[in-house]
């Protein structure tokens, strides 16, 4: 038992104060999760799926993090450790609570405590909101690295924006997306502190002064500015069972009181309660654009907000405990932008440095540079972010500065190096001049940046021969590769404990920490017990998920079809129309020939529609008219079933990926970066249909030919047939082809939406194709033939499916944490 009395504690001659130590064990959580209900929350009613159950037992839980979370940060007080500090504008959490119940260790003895009031832990997990904060692959990854840090001990902070209204709601009406506002804070986010005293002002607008200084030195001076209050909102990161807790930091913006009161002052009242709106509106929204900007200068506004609030808390922090001295500076932090996103802190940690601490020009981009590392996520044009300098200079005037200093001195290190190579000046310039003159953001990040990296062997390699190439050239050390990973604890420990357990069972439970353990799975690949107890718990998902996709949809899955899964983004690049065709060719032969060879097959697809893309929005609507008219149909009654799950985020994905039997990432070669989900599916024992793209070359490298299906063009081959490539003629030369068009053409399969129907037609058929949907089609039918076989022979298949989870070590995030940390970051885990 622990003391009842405070514990109290010195920190650089503060005084600390301690609760006494709280207990694990279910009476202990059962009396205080009682207490919380019945006092703080004031509640009698006592159901599982009562919101106010949920709120108790988060307090109960999150008291216990909190006692460690405060060991930990005064463990990293205590002393000048290196830190890391992970800038993004997207972390997609999910829910926590699973997860901090595992990390605690305390799943059982909760399960217990609330048996006894009758209430199903299993139930109260629904009452969590997901936190939406983010779009999609990057988001998620950012949230499984926070994971993989905290389980390796690593002094890691992520800095991210606290969104009111994070990833849209999708509603699907008469088969069209519609997008709700998520106002996912409404009733609360108990897992979240406060922490006013942190507050940071962030500056907007305003103009230049120069001034003199006491020591008779010009100086410029950002003045006349508008002001607004960033409030952080700290959420605990639990490692798993190591009582270690880091911290993810949410900024808030809040109307700055000196604002309010100037304007009450000029008795401007609805002026005053208008500006407060308007500061308020920069942690409005989350732009709900996946691998494409939106240009809108509320994002850059949001970006900057980030960008400033985080680096004076880090700067701020840094001079707490070592005074206005910055030689050490650089030795101790480490800032990884993930993506471009946050690019403009280059330039504002020069203007901090600089104008508010005082540091000459030299010494400040010698800790700048030292101190920034940059993730790139994708090679898409459409994503590369570039900002007007007219927009720039009016929003930040002082920055835009430090972006001309900077570029004027890079262009004179690539002139001193090309002397007279006027063309790569220009080409390397960070302003692009043709057109209205704008900032490109991946090329600042770069050359502030002494690590740039890819997020998979082949997308870091595109990178350096194409986008990157002149940068690579000059700074070949600088770049490299930090493939993509996922949290097992989440992905397989959390959403998948039927087979978890089964594991556990066979190869101990070292895996959770250490995920290379499961290949030792790969002995038990054909022992005829194992495999029927593998395909009982694949089963037992199986019948989740198909109870979970009748209550969205009213469609029934029979669990013995093959789960044929695609989740993701929808984006042309990753060519759910593929799929599509797929779905139709198989549709086709059913009616023709039977095809009694087949057997019987669930297709899902999810995923979101960027609200401005049209013709992903266009694949959405004829994905729900295609499967309208096949499930309705009762000649493939029992064949074929093809199913859109609405509103794709990460709890959904927790039951979708256990159950899926086949996972697909189609993508064109060279268009996928890397991929995360694939890497979901794998560990949970999919087998992978895919293309030569981002990380399915590692996954078929590290599971081996035989137990992925590859098929689709290289990237090679797609550069190589660009010129001369000719749908019509691919589609005229292959029977089952030109009978999917026909259906589509001419039996208006899937053409209930007229123009709908013309878009979709015109893309397969446009000889500009950048996806080259028909190029692939032939490879991806007779691949999907293939699978179609090797599910028929369930000893085949079991044995396959055991191998990709076996074979899955290397796509954990403690793999990826660690290369970053060896290669870029250097920390030294904070011992226990
Ligand atoms: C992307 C790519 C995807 C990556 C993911 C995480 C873009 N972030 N931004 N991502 O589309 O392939 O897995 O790196």
């Amino acid at each position: 038992m622990g003391t009842s009395e405070p514990t109290e504690s010195r920190s650089g001659g503060i005084r600390l104060i301690e609760a006494p130590a709280l207990e694990l064990d279910a009476d202990a959580l059962l009396a205080d999760f009682t207490r919380y209900f019945g006092r703080t929350l004031g509640r009698q009613e006592i159901f599982s799926e009562s919101p106010y159950v949920y709120f108790a037992l988060v307090y109960t839980i999150r008291d216990r993090l909190i006692a460690r979370w405060n060991r930990t940060t005064r463990a990293l007080d205590s002393s000048n450790h290196r830190r890391v500090y992970y800038l993004s504008l997207e972390f997609l959490m999910g829910r926590l609570l699973t997860n901090a119940l595992l990390s605690l260790g305390v799943y059982e003895a909760c399960e217990q405590a609330l048996q006894r009031l009758g209430v199903s832990l299993s139930v109260v997990f629904e009452s969590e909101h997901d936190a939406g904060l983010g779009n999609g692959g990057l988001g998620r990854l950012a949230a499984c690295f926070l994971d993989s840090c905290a389980t390796l001990r690593l002094p890691v902070v992520g800095y991210g924006i606290r969104y009111q209204y994070g990833m849209f709601r999708q509603r699907i009406e008469h088969g069209y997306q519609m997008e709700e506002p998520e106002p996912w804070l409404r009733e609360g986010f108990p897992w979240e502190i406060e922490r006013l005293e942190h507050a940071q002002i962030v500056s907007f607008g305003g103009r230049k002064e120069i001034i003199v200084d006491a020591d008779g030195a010009e100086r410029v001076q950002w003045v006349d500015t508008h002001d607004i209050l960033a409030v952080p909102y700290d959420v605990p990161v639990p490692g798993y069972r190591n009582d270690f807790v880091n911290t993810l930091r949410l900024w808030s913006a809040k109307a700055t009181s000196a604002f309010d009161l100037e304007e009450f002052n000029a008795g401007d009242y609805t002026q005053a309660v208008a500006a407060k709106n308007d500061a308020e509106n920069i942690t409005m929204v989350l732009y709900p654009n996946d691998a494409s900007e939106s240009g809108k200068s509320l994002r850059l506004r949001q970006q900057y907000f980030l960008v400033s609030a985080s680096l004076k808390d880090t700067l701020a922090d840094w001079t707490r405990r070592n005074g206005p001295h910055f030689s050490k500076f650089a030795e101790q932090n480490c800032y990884q932008l993930n993506d471009t996103h946050p690019a403009i802190a280059v330039p504002e940690l020069m203007r901090l440095l600089v104008d508010e601490h005082g540091l000459d020009w030299d010494e400040a981009w010698r800790i700048t540079r030292e101190v920034m590392a940059y993730t790139n996520h994708t090679l898409l044009p459409e994503a590369l972010e570039t900002w007007p300098v007219a927009m720039l200079s009016s929003m930040l005037p002082r920055v835009m500065d430090m972006i001309y200093e900077i570029n004027a001195r890079f262009l004179d290190e690539v002139a001193e190096r090309w002397p007279g190579d006027v063309e790569r000046l220009s080409r390397m310039s960070l302003i692009e001049e043709d057109g209205e003159p704008r900032v490109r953001m991946a090329y600042l990040a770069i050359v502030g940046s002494r690590s740039i990296n890819g997020v998979a062997e082949l997308h870091s390699k595109l990178l350096q021969r194409g986008l990157f190439r002149d940068f690579a050239e000059i700074w070949p050390t600088r770049f490299n590769n930090k493939t993509n990973g996922v949290t097992q604890r989440r992905w397989l420990a959390a959403c998948n404990p039927g087979l978890a357990e089964l594991i556990t069972s066979k190869v101990g439970n070292s895996w959770i920490t250490d995920l290379d353990a499961l290949s030792a799975l790969s002995t038990h690949a054909d022992d005829p017990e194992f495999q029927l107890a593998w395909r009982s718990r694949k089963l037992a998902n199986k019948r989740r998920l198909a109870r979970y996709v009748e209550a969205e949809t009213n469609i029934a899955l029979d669990p013995d079809m093959l789960f044929d899964v695609q989740v993701k983004r929808i984006h042309e690049y990753k060519r759910q129309l593929l799929n599509v065709l797929h779905a139709i060719h198989l549709y086709d032969e059913i009616k023709r020939t039977g095809a009694s060879d087949c057997p019987p097959r669930a297709i899902l697809i999810g995923g979101k529609a960027a609200p401005g893309y049209v013709m992903a929005k266009n694949v959405i609507k004829f994905i729900n008219d295609v499967a309208s008219v096949i499930n309705s149909d009762p000649a493939v009654a029992d064949r074929l079933r093809i199913v859109f799950v609405p509103n794709y985020n990460v709890s959904v994905m927790e039951t979708i990926c256990p159950a899926a039997d086949l996972s697909e990432q189609i993508s064109t070669a060279g268009k996928e970066a890397s991929g995360t989900g694939n890497m979901k599916f794998m560990m949970n024992g999919a087998v992978t249909i895919g293309t030569l793209d981002g990380a399915n070359i590692e996954i078929r490298e590290a599971v081996g030919a035989d137990n992925f299906f590859l098929f689709g063009l290289t990237v090679e081959d797609i550069e190589q047939l660009r010129s001369c490539y000719d749908p019509n003629a691919i589609i005229a030369a292959d029977a089952a082809f030109t009978r999917v068009m026909h259906r589509i053409e001419v039996e208006h399969l899937g053409g209930e939406d007229a123009n709908v129907k013309a878009a979709i037609v015109a893309a397969i058929r446009n000889s500009h194709d950048p996806w080259m949907i028909a190029a692939d089609f032939r490879s991806f039918v007779d691949a999907q033939h293939r699978v179609g076989q090797a599910f028929l022979d369930l000893d085949t298949w079991t044995r396959m499916s055991i191998l990709n989870t076996a074979a899955s070590g290397r796509f954990s995030t403690d793999r990826t944490m660690r290369e970053y940390n060896d290669d870029i970051w250097h920390l030294t885990p904070i011992a226990s």
